[in-house]
């Protein structure tokens, strides 16, 4: 007898992306590109939204993005993509909010990290996060979302 297919489960990633980053487009494209934030949510939307549901949150204080964490472990989704801009190397409750919400965390860079000033070279999430991407530019948000997508249950 044939066996009935498993439901179909749309699956959730958020994108989160931490302080500044509002600003991209507006400010250093040789830095960072001249795409905007929304330009990113679009372009990821017509990518992606056909098969999972995205949900973005910038913020520019460490305290909401924890605040974020917690929910999004609480509401049960299956991955987050985090670029904690300068939170990345200085957060220690960022780096505790992920450990402690067991979700499936990729984190991205926009620029090579490690190409610039040394105090960019240390990342307190790094080690708490699945995997990290660095210097591809806004491709890194593709490139996490495909392995997130790709992996896990
Ligand atoms: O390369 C990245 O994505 C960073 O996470 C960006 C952070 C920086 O502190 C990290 O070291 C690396 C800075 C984000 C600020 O973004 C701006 C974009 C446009 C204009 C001004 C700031």
């Amino acid at each position: 007898m044939a066996r009935a297919s498993p439901a179909f489960r749309m699956k959730t990633f958020a994108i989160l992306n931490g302080p500044n980053l509002d600003r991209l487009g507006k400010r250093e494209p040789h830095i960072y590109g001249s795409a905007t934030l929304a330009d990113l949510e679009s372009q990821l939307r017509a990518e992606f939204g056909a098969v999972a549901r995205l949900e973005f949150f910038q913020s520019n204080h460490e305290g909401e993005l924890v605040d974020k964490i917690s929910a999004l472990a609480e509401a049960g989704v299956d991955g987050v993509v985090i670029n904690g801009a300068a939170l990345t190397h200085t957060s220690v409750a960022l780096r505790d909010a992920l450990a402690g919400s067991g979700l499936r965390a990729v984190e991205v860079h926009i620029s090579n990290i490690y190409k610039r000033e040394e105090f960019r070279h240390k990342s307190l999430t790094a080690p708490v996060c699945l995997a990290v991407i660095t210097g591809l530019g806004l491709e890194g948000y593709f490139a996490a979302l495909r392995f997130l997508l790709k992996s896990g249950a």
